[in-house]
């Protein structure tokens, strides 16, 4: 309780001690002269919020638990200000963990030692943390790194399942900030036992009666990573304080991106024969100039077991619905909390396992049924099977040698959609490069064998 009415007096004491932009003080609402003046006088000269909890019980000493059998996965991540296209066609002032939005995800077993390393290069612009909420340690391990630093902490993945990892500010101070210009992303803790399979219930008719029929799924899936935010910009593309205190967003995203896993002009003209026909209502990633921030669609087969790993990363909740299916199971740390459910709600750094069987072939938009969101760009677009008849035309122009099950075997689907593999995971066909990525992280991704579709559809033969 202490802790909490001292985080709190030090949140005021500080916005109005230090340079923090007046947008963030208007926005919020503390009265500093309802404050304990003596304590805020000792916040100043401890030179802002230290974080004094009392160590936990687990282990954290990196040269401890790296001699208990474990195994020990390194996650290396960089602290970078970097500025990333929105859509219009304007940019804003992102932070990233290593260059991306969302940052990379980490993918462990049950069990397994994390060693995370973060490092802030001598050129950034302030300094970063990185809380995880994987870990069951001290909060005193996500204080912040200057510029030029590194810092390390260990802990033990004890409990299965998605969890969000964020930038912890400056001493807490700019958190909102950092975290809602970019610098978030995952950690998947695989079960330690793998994945359950999948039960999806249907019905039949035998002898002219109907009864129950249920079908199962071996746990491997084909996986997806799908994660929310909010942008909270002024025209200029710099963060509003007095925006995100208001809960006003300017942007709904998905991976980071407005719209990003909608139709494009290749799409058009696989389904048109028109690359300036849209299919979608909106497609304001079209153009193959576009590079990496080229819309991507999400590709799946039908009958196909298929996992998606979601976190609300941001400031407002999701409603996570599938138009036109049903969520077969909701799995969080790794119990099951509801199944043949039509939408289920991720408050702020909240996460779920959706398991799905997309029946028939077609288009279904997975979208945060808060129809403010869905305007602004939670719509995300999965393609099952082959609903557009595209196989015979591809097979003719030596696109695929054979018919495909979905168009993932052609086109690939987007890296930044697809975590790294896991327990009970099944290979993508292909993968392309598609991500609120700067371009070196595009290049590092092209070098690992992801396919850039902008280099390799205009060396395509035409589509009869
Ligand atoms: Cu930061």
């Amino acid at each position: 309780m202490l802790f909490t009415i001292a985080a709190v007096a030090v949140m005021g004491a500080t916005l109005f001690g230090s340079t923090y932009t007046q947008t963030q003080i208007a926005g919020q609402s503390l009265d500093i002269t309802k404050m304990d003046a003596d304590v805020i006088e000792q916040i100043h000269q401890m030179g802002g919020l230290q974080l004094v909890m009392p160590q936990a019980f687990a282990e954290t000493d990196c040269g401890v638990l790296s001699q208990t059998g474990r195994k020990v996965v390194e996650f290396n991540l960089t602290g970078e200000s970097v500025k990333l296209p929105i859509m219009g066609g304007k940019t804003y002032n992102a932070m990233t963990f290593s260059g991306q939005v969302p940052g990379p995800t980490l993918r462990v077993t049950q069990g397994d030692v994390v060693k995370m390393t973060l490092s802030i290069p001598a050129d950034e612009v302030t300094g970063h943390g990185n809380d995880m909420h994987a870990s069951q340690i001290t909060a005193g391990a996500f204080e912040s790194v200057n510029p030029g630093e590194t810092s390390q902490y260990c802990y033990i993945a004890q409990v299965a399942g998605v969890f969000k990892y964020h930038c912890s500010g400056v001493k807490l101070i700019g958190m909102d900030q950092h975290v809602l210009s970019g610098m978030y992303g995952i950690a998947i803790v695989d079960p330690i036992d793998g994945y359950k399979k999948l039960m999806v219930e249907k019905t039949k008719v035998s002898n002219g009666k109907v009864s129950l029929d249920r079908k199962f799924y071996d746990a491997d899936a084909l996986e997806f990573q799908i994660q929310y935010n909010q942008l909270y910009l002024t025209p200029e593309g710099n963060y509003d304080a007095g925006a995100m205190f208001q809960h006003h967003n300017t942007a709904t995203v998905v991976n980071g991106m407005q719209f990003g896993y909608v139709p494009n002009m290749l799409h058009n003209i696989l389904v048109k024969g028109d690359a300036n026909k849209n299919i979608f209502v909106a497609q304001p990633w079209n153009g193959i100039e576009l590079k990496q921030y080229q819309s991507q669609l999400l590709f799946v087969e039908n009958d196909q077991h298929v996992r998606i790993f979601a976190e609300n990363a941001g400031n407002e909740p999701v409603f996570f619905h599938i138009v036109g299916e049903i969520l077969d199971r909701v799995t969080q740390g790794n119990r099951v909390q509801s199944a043949g459910t039509e939408t289920w709600l991720l408050g702020g750094s909240q996460n779920m396992i959706v398991d799905i069987v997309f029946d028939e072939p077609g288009a279904y938009a997975l979208v945060n049924h808060d129809y403010a969101a869905i305007y602004t760009g939670a719509a995300t677009v999965f393609v099952a099977g082959d609903p557009f008849g595209l196989n015979p035309r591809l097979v003719d122009a030596g696109i695929i040698p054979a018919p495909v099950p979905s168009y993932a075997y052609a086109l690939g689907n987007p890296s930044d959609a697809v975590p790294p593999m896991g327990k009970n995971s099944i290979a993508h066909p292909a993968v392309n490069i598609h991500g609120l990525y700067t371009d070196e992280v595009a290049s590092e991704k092209k070098a690992a064998g992801m396919i850039p579709l902008w280099e390799v559809i205009p060396t395509l033969p035409p589509v009869p």
